[in-house]
């Protein structure tokens, strides 16, 4: 059963703050960087339009927080025609849904991982890939290329538009059942694999078969009771996440993995897109590219900050050394011999390139 004071989370964002402090005395988020000033020209009077947006995560998520700077930017330089309502926590749905709704018209916006938008372009694919992405700097730099561009531009004629890329961020191993540090641990050779749950996509899925789990793709929204019921063991995402969702209230173990780094994408309805004036259409991809900046920087502040959080709420945090990760990205090379050659061997040299470029700067 989820906790009726989850519920209420759903329902009333400003009021669950308060709730959670109240709850303890430990900060909702880390100290964090103010939204950077908002500019550029106010827009002409086009009529007033309401954007209703879903996201996956909470109030407290880097996600939500940008979306909210989204809004006001919106807003602000619309002199207020501009509307963002925004709906956290998968309320309206999980990122294979929401995506739907989007083709569909019956949503404005939201927010999903790369992961499952695969289906409406392949080539993101290249995000999945495991240890691909060796720092920050990296991801950031491949996900301001021409070539992650190209990926947003794919969307056209999906019904879907792409405005731009943000942080997901490293994904984290965390589970109910043990302490990870190596592949066996995944696999327990005696016990039993680890019942994973994974995003709604083809090289997850064989990233955790590889290494000897038994992986369930499940919707992000079912994913807390799932574990708390002991559906499955376990799950990965970043350590924001985790701490912003309450995982750990039901994962005793994380193991600082860093298996994937994945992006977000901010979407559009492309009904929603043709229905605006160009010049509110400019507003709104400039406004989307700001505040997935912002996202970005939110994200970076949190990330050990939450793993220190989840630590002093209780969860055990095995730090893996270079040696330990080596064979973790040892044991998934099979996964590169799968699906490099259906992603692309020229795409995965592109973004390898990109990748080296960021590290000799
Ligand atoms: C939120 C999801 C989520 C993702 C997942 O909508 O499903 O595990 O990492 O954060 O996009």
């Amino acid at each position: 059963m989820t906790p009726i004071w989850r519920s209420t989370l759903t329902l009333a964002g400003a009021a669950s703050l308060t709730f959670g402090v109240a709850l303890s005395a430990q900060a909702q988020t880390p100290d964090l960087s103010e939204p950077p000033a908002i500019d550029g020209d106010v827009v002409g009077d086009h009529g007033s339009v309401t954007i209703r947006m879903g996201i996956g995560l909470a109030e407290t998520s880097p996600q939500y927080l940008s979306s909210q700077y989204f809004a006001d930017i919106l807003e602000e330089r619309s002199e207020g025609r501009i509307t963002v309502n925004i709906f956290p926590n998968s309320q309206l749905g999980d990122d294979v849904q929401m995506m739907e709704m989007l083709q569909t018209g019956t949503l404005d916006m939201s927010y999903p991982s790369s992961s499952p938008a695969t289906t409406y372009v392949e080539e993101l694919a290249v995000f999945d890939l495991p240890f691909l992405l060796p720092t920050r700097d990296a991801a950031v730099a491949v996900m301001n290329s021409d070539v992650a561009q190209g990926m947003l531009d794919a969307f056209d004629g999906t019904g879907i538009k792409a405005l731009a890329f943000s942080e997901n961020g490293y994904r984290q191993l965390s589970n109910s059942a043990r302490a990870v540090e190596s592949p066996e641990d995944v696999a327990g050779m005696d016990v039993g694999g680890l019942t994973i749950r994974t995003m709604e996509n083809p090289v997850h899925l064989s990233i955790w078969q590889t290494l000897g789990a038994n992986p369930t793709p499940m919707a992000f929204g079912e994913l807390f009771s799932a574990m708390e019921q002991g559906v499955v063991d376990g799950q990965e995402n970043p350590w924001s996440t985790i701490l912003t969702s309450n995982f750990h209230e039901v994962q005793d173990y994380g193991s600082e993995t860093r298996h994937v780094y994945t992006p977000f994408i901010m979407m559009m309805s492309e009904r929603t897109w043709d229905r605006m004036d160009p010049e509110y259409q400019e507003l709104v991809q400039d406004a989307a590219r700001q505040s997935a900046a912002y996202e970005i920087q939110l994200s970076t502040e949190y990330d050990d900050w939450a793993r220190e959080q989840l630590e002093e709420r209780g969860m055990q945090i095995t730090r893996l050394d270079d040696e330990q990760i080596a064979a973790f990205q040892e044991a998934v090379q099979p996964v590169y011999d799968e699906w490099a050659p259906r992603i692309g061997e020229d795409l995965i040299e592109q973004i390898q390139g990109i990748v080296e470029e960021s590290m000799n700067d």
